[in-house]
């Protein structure tokens, strides 16, 4: 049996299923219905409010809106009638008349004025309404003109901003000729809680809402595209897909496409930050260090003008320097004594040709990237529970989850269209339990947020392990099926009672029950988790925790459950893959094994290794240890994210030669003796895999600025003049090259991604999407087991005390990525966040008796920046927050580099700190 609807339009017998709209299925067999207020894109719900979409029905009086009818089994619809025709076209005249001219239209473009024109209404016969008032134009945010003399109340952008992306910002005011749309208590749009996302602007169907940037003072467009190409976004791990519109080889504006992972939508990076693009900062040059420049540990340069410290050199030149310093070392000290930090901002291709450089060419497996910053305790976790460090689970998985945790995790700034899907699920009555030390957006939509003491996951977790165990709320015969090592987790977790552990972490042992219930009895639960996890010394216990919760409950491996590390870079979890790590080959397989060595010694023609290498921090510490003297750094920036950032740069300082590839004269770049000019994101072919393991094709949308070449050509050229005789052709090639040795792509070619724009691994078949949902029979272990790892309490590795009683913690802003080496060079990213702050609580600002906006002054054991306070009520008292993203008071100057044993990620999140107030005063930021 079918649920098929039968019904007749405009002569010709069609079927509907029982979701579909009259206008839905017009659509679908090829008849366009003028819309406005409807928008067919996903995620939206139809209003019938605007008439533009009317249709007759026989047999009924009045004509009906599409969007919003259902047909019915023998429903006989003219889509066309002249009934309709005339209806809609009146509805058309009345919407003209109200607006600007189309001579002065904000947008001529817009939906409205191509649905008029095609319908002829080029101008109204009829008078304009008499508006009591006639909104003026709002000019006061950076990217987005509000010109409301074109709104014709449609209330799409309300739909956008409520029920798309839940900022709740917009609103409708007022009713019939006073309505109005408003910004939070009808502020100006630059003063209300707007995060920027751009979702009213690119739904908004007459340029009532519009990208600043293309209008003229007088708010009319001036900028028009001549081509549109869609690629991805070079920011978050959640991989967006973007439509770039482009004219005379510069992106004007850009909009969400349809990917799978964000079906539309953006946030404000991916939609105003791509400007960093043409920033006149960008290296266009290979640059040589001056001989009279010597390397100076704390020295600041202009990375408008490197002329200071560097001379511009031919690609020949810079290249022959670059290889030649490396070989000199390599032949003087040994292949220990180098090193290469790859990148999670390059592509799949860039990271294997990285790692392969690094193996094969150095002759050593000193090679990491900033996953060891990141997830690399996550990984270590994973990799140790159920054999495989990836996502079992899409984020958009939350739609199907009964119970939702994020903990340590704060996916409105940095993974904000991931967030839009969670607190979508939430609206359609899942429940979230954030677990935070600070509250956070999210905690406004959630069941409970825990704000516990930082740096007692383990506490808390175990109590909730401790919970569903003694309550026998666990899944026996997953257990007993699917793991090992539960009973020596009965005997761990019996000390861990929410009673005790209250007073550690503190919850009260009543909401860990209740939480721990919730989690096990829903019928499907899923966690993700972020760097409030991973970056302790503690980071593996604390997600060995999160991985038993999952495992005892057997809240894996279905839909709406799984364990979901948020992956921070576009591509780290590609570059990840690829084999940008000191332990393992590409896959994750380790350089330890003899029979997978020989494997790799095999396809890549070379002797390899056979000691894993060191990780970022340790890379480090070797240089001041006289190891390590010569570096090769892509894409990433050290000097910036490192923890305690003054022994890094003494470090970079020291190195007898660095070569730094990056796209601007990064901090790191200061110490380098060459520097070699890359291409962006949006200048290259590349393929970048997502944390929800979609395997991606970026494409290019501008060319590059001067000299700057695509980093796997440079690679390749260091490799060329360090005896490989390399010849890659294309990224196509190498992707063919890696996926021999990756048995995750299996399936997976070039061709594939470029036609699919996105293909999910692990796939079972070459026209088959691949596997979201993974483990529900087996893991990828020995025995197909999870194997349980019970953790003990152990505290921060610096706790405060008498001399630096507060605790330090870092991490981001929606609008800055990391080192500030991009977004502060976006010109809207860098208006709505230009300077460093230090978050407190309200109470904490008056203990310490300065008012927000007045500058202060943050001591560790390590370092002291001086920066503005900020009032910020979702950081617990006792704690102070500052993001990592500014240069000019870098809070790596202040963080500890103790590591995490086994993930030997650093405690980016807690150390002791001291706060006083600096003499001088200063403007208020709130
Ligand atoms: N806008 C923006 N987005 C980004 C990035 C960016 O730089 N800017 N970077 C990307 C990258 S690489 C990454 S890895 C991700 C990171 O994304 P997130 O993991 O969300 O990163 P953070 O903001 O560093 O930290 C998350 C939370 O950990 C909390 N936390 C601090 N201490 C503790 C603790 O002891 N326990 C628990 N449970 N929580 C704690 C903090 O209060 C914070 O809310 O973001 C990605 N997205
Ligand atoms: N205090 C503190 N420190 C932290 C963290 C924290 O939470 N707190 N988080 C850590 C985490 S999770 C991470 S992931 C790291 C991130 O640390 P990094 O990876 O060092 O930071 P990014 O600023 O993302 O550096 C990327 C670099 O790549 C360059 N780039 C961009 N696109 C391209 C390209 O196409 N080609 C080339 N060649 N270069 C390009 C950029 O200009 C930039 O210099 O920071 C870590 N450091
Ligand atoms: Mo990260």
């Amino acid at each position: 049996m079918s649920d098929t609807i039968r019904f007749t339009l405009d002569g010709r017998e069609v079927g509907a299923s029982p979701e579909e709209s009259i206008w839905q299925v017009a659509q679908r067999c090829g008849t366009d219905i003028p819309h406005l207020c409807y928008s067919p894109e996903p995620g939206y719900r139809a209003d019938g409010n605007c008439r533009a979409c009317m249709v007759e029905i026989e047999g009924e009086r009045v004509l009906a809106a599409s969007c919003i009818r259902k047909p019915a089994e023998g429903m006989v619809v003219h889509s066309a009638s002249n009934r309709a025709a005339k209806a809609r076209a009146m509805v058309m005249e009345m919407l003209v008349a109200d607006q600007p001219a189309k001579t002065d239209a904000h947008d001529p473009t817009s939906k409205l004025w191509a649905w008029a024109d095609r319908m002829g209404v080029s101008e109204s016969r009829l008078p304009a309404h008499s508006f009591a008032e006639v909104p003026a134009p709002d000019p006061s945010h950076p990217a987005m003109r509000v010109n409301l003399d074109a709104c014709i109340h449609c209330n799409l952008c309300v739909r956008a901003c409520r029920e798309v992306q839940v900022n709740d910002v917009i609103g409708m005011s007022g009713r019939g000729h006073t309505a109005k749309i408003t910004f939070d208590f009808d502020d100006p749009m630059g003063r209300s809680t707007c995060v920027a996302c751009g979702e009213c602007v690119q739904t908004c169907p007459t340029g009532a809402l519009m990208e600043a940037r293309l209008l003229n003072e007088d708010g009319v467009r001036v900028e028009f595209e001549q081509q549109t190409i869609q690629s991805g976004c070079p920011f978050c791990g959640v991989g967006c897909q973007i439509d770039y519109h482009v004219a005379d080889g510069e992106i004007l504006y850009a909009d969400g496409a349809d990917g799978p992972a964000n079906q539309n939508r953006l946030c404000v990076k991916g939609r105003f930050g791509f400007d960093y693009q043409s920033s006149p900062e960008r290296l266009t040059v290979p640059l040589i260090r001056r001989d009279d420049a010597p390397k100076e540990p704390h020295a600041k340069l202009d990375p408008a003008n490197p002329y200071t410290h560097f001379r511009e050199a031919t690609w020949e030149e810079a290249l022959d320097r670059a290889a030649g310093g490396l070989n000199e070392v390599l032949k003087r000290d040994g292949s220990q004594a180098l090193a290469g930090f790859g990148s999670a901002k390059c592509s799949n291709e860039e990271a294997y040709l990285f790692q392969k450089l690094v193996r094969a060419g150095f002759g050593t497996n000193n090679v990491d990237h900033c996953t060891r910053l990141c997830h690399a305790s996550s990984v270590a976790a994973l990799m140790e529970a159920i054999g495989t460090g990836a996502v079992t689970a899409p984020f958009n998985a939350a739609k199907d989850a009964e119970v939702i945790i994020v903990i340590g995790a704060n996916p409105t700034e940095n993974h904000p269209v991931a967030a839009t899907f969670i607190k979508n699920a939430v609206k359609r009555g899942k429940r979230l339990y954030v677990v935070d030390p600070r509250r956070q957006m999210l905690s406004r939509h959630a069941t409970r947020h825990l704000q516990f003491k930082p740096g007692s996951d383990v506490a808390l977790l175990n109590a909730m392990i401790h919970t569903i165990i003694e309550e026998q709320l666990y899944d026996r015969q997953y257990v007993a099926a699917r793991t090992h090592g539960f009973e020596e987790l009965v005997e761990k977790v019996r000390q861990f009672s929410p009673e005790e552990m209250e007073a550690v972490c503190g919850v009260p042992a009543d909401v860990i029950r209740e939480v721990a219930r919730d989690y096990a009895r829903s019928e499907a639960s899923i966690i993700f988790w972020g760097m409030g996890i991973s970056q302790h010394v503690h980071g593996t216990d604390n997600a060995r925790c999160l991985i038993q919760l999952a495992l005892i409950t057997g809240q894996v491996g279905r839909p709406g459950t799984g364990l979901h590390p948020l992956r921070g870079q576009n591509n780290v979890q590609g570059a990840s893959d690829a084999g940008l790590i000191p332990m393992v080959y590409p896959d994750y397989q380790s350089v330890a094994k003899q029979e997978i060595r020989d494997l790799f010694e095999d396809f890549w023609g070379t002797d390899l290794d056979p000691k894993a290498g060191l990780t970022v921090v340790e890379i480090i510490n070797a240089i001041h240890e006289g190891q390590i003297k010569a570096m090769y750094v892509l894409g990433e920036n050290p000097a910036m994210s490192d923890p305690d950032q003054h022994h890094a740069r003494e470090a970079l300082a020291r190195l007898d030669h660095l070569v730094v590839q990056d796209i601007f004269l990064t901090e790191t770049a200061y110490y380098a003796d060459v520097i070699l000019p890359a291409t962006s994101y949006y200048e290259k072919w590349g393929t970048f895999t997502n944390t929800n393991r979609q395997v991606q094709i970026g494409e290019p949308v501008v060319a590059p600025p001067g000299q700057a070449r695509p980093d796997w050509q440079t690679v390749q050229e260091i490799a060329t003049r360090m005896d490989l005789d390399w010849t890659y052709q294309s990224p196509a090639e190498v992707f063919t090259e890696m996926a021999q040795v990756m048995p995750s792509l299996k399936n997976i070619t070039w061709d594939r991604v470029v036609r699919e724009r996105s293909v999910t691994y692990p796939c079972d078949a070459p026209d088959r999407p691949g596997n979201e949902i993974l483990f529900a029979e087996s893991f990828p272990t020995e025995d197909g087991r999870a194997r349980i790892v019970p953790t003990d309490l152990l505290p921060p590795d610096e706790l405060p005390d008498a001399a630096y009683p507060m605790v330090l913690t870092t991490g981001r802003l929606l609008e800055h990525w990391h080192t500030g080496a991009m977004t502060r060079r976006a010109s809207v990213l860098e208006d709505i966040e230009p300077e460093p702050t230090v978050a407190m609580h309200p109470r904490q600002l008056r203990t310490l008796g300065v008012e927000a906006g007045d500058m202060v002054r943050v001591a560790t054991r390590r370092g002291e920046i001086a920066l503005k306070a900020r009032r910020d009520r979702n950081v617990p008292e006792g704690m102070l927050f500052i993001p990592f993203c500014f240069e000019e008071a870098a809070a790596n100057i202040l963080t500890n580099p103790q590591l995490d044993p086994f993930g030997k990620i650093p405690e980016f999140k807690f150390c002791a700190a001291r706060i006083e107030p600096a003499a001088q005063p200063a403007e208020a930021a709130e």
